[in-house]
């Protein structure tokens, strides 16, 4: 099918061109739902249209997700991908005055100073901290498969509030972590990653509510000397956006919507096999979004749907400025027992 794009009428009466696949798509999903009969609107609406998103594809009660692309087969590939050696951190420091999702926070307490000691006639003195926080989705974070699902039918029913594999909150819910898709079932990162430089291709940085498209990501790997196939099942994409400038510069509008890859996009990585989706931003897709009915609905259509992870609030200026287009990626989630995410510090060797 070609992909020409269409002008869609929207809701609020702005007008916005949107690819001819997704749109025959979503038109197809509304009349099999009105077919259906019984099937409550939000279930029709967004990304997650009707429920044939699960058993996922790694079967009924996986909760590795696309972290089950990491095989021996990957790590191999990974490793001959090492030429200088050189290291790039991705992740930013954890730190009191860093932006945050509204009603976030981090609060780092030593207690003592020193905490204990002296001890013994050696005179030992020590430290330790208390932090109070959401561990898994302040600063750099991984999100995980318990952080976003859909409501699928009326509020008081948490046997139809799905998650990752169709799980329902109701299954994996519990008082002191979740029971089930905990960040504790991630299989480590050992993959390539490749670069999709949107700021370099553009020449500048990209604006709030800017959506990347698929050609934009096409461009971005021509302008980097690589092919689409250079892009492989279960590689880790790195989306460079130059939002990541107003860190710690301009908190206050760091969080007041971004640019970011749209629906398309986003599905256009994950049908070549992307394992993660990480960007210099603080939620990786457009906002607000194209479709203004919709609220995050890449992290439904990555999260949700397909187990393929988000990976928030990365630096990738020093990767674009070396030009290390595809590289080696490592990244281990902690294993935090039924947390929503993992805070951490993803490398890239060059
Ligand atoms: C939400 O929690 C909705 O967003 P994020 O994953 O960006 O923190």
């Amino acid at each position: 099918m070609t992909n020409a794009r269409l002008t869609v009428k929207q809701p609020c009466g702005s007008e916005r061109e949107i690819e001819r696949r997704s749109f025959i798509k979503g038109a197809l999903a509304a009349a099999l739902g009105s077919a259906c009969g019984g099937a409550s609107a939000s279930e029709l609406a967004g990304p997650i249209a009707g429920r044939d998103w699960w058993p996922s594809k790694w079967g009924a009660g996986d909760q590795a997700a696309a972290s089950n692309y990491m095989t021996p087969e990957k790590v191999i590939e990974a490793v001959g991908l090492v030429k200088s050696g050189k290291v790039y951190n991705l992740g930013r420091p954890y730190e009191q005055g860093m932006p945050f999702f509204p009603g976030r926070g981090f609060s780092l307490r030593i207690p003592g100073n020193p905490t204990l000691g002296p001890l013994g006639s050696n005179k030992l003195i020590a430290h330790e901290e208390f932090l109070a926080t959401e561990i898994g989705q302040v600063g750099t974070q991984f999100d995980g498969l318990a952080h976003i699902g859909i409501e699928m039918d009326g509020p008081d029913n948490n046997a139809e509030k799905r998650f990752y594999n169709g799980m329902s909150l109701s299954e994996i819910r519990g008082a002191y972590g979740f029971k089930k898709l905990g960040v504790e079932h991630v299989k480590p990162f050992v993959c390539p990653s490749v670069l999709f430089d949107i700021k370099a291709l553009k020449g500048r940085n990209l604006r709030r509510g800017e959506e990347i498209m698929v050609s934009d990501l096409i461009s971005a790997l021509e302008r980097q000397g690589l092919k689409e196939s250079d892009f492989g099942t279960g590689d880790v994409a790195l989306v460079r956006t130059g939002w990541g400038d107003q860190w710690m510069v301009d908190n206050k509008s760091y969080y007041d919507g971004e640019p970011g890859p749209g629906l398309d996009a986003t599905q256009w990585l994950i049908d070549r096999g992307a394992s993660l989706i990480a960007a210099d931003n603080w939620a990786v897709e457009v906002i607000p979004s194209p479709d203004p009915d919709l609220s995050y609905p890449v992290h439904q259509l990555s999260l949700t749907k397909h187990g393929v992870y988000l990976f928030e609030n990365i630096q990738l200026d020093e990767l674009a400025e070396d030009e290390v287009y595809k590289a080696a990626f490592f990244f281990s989630p902690l294993p935090i027992k039924g947390a929503t995410g993992s805070p951490g510090n993803p490398i890239v060797i060059g």
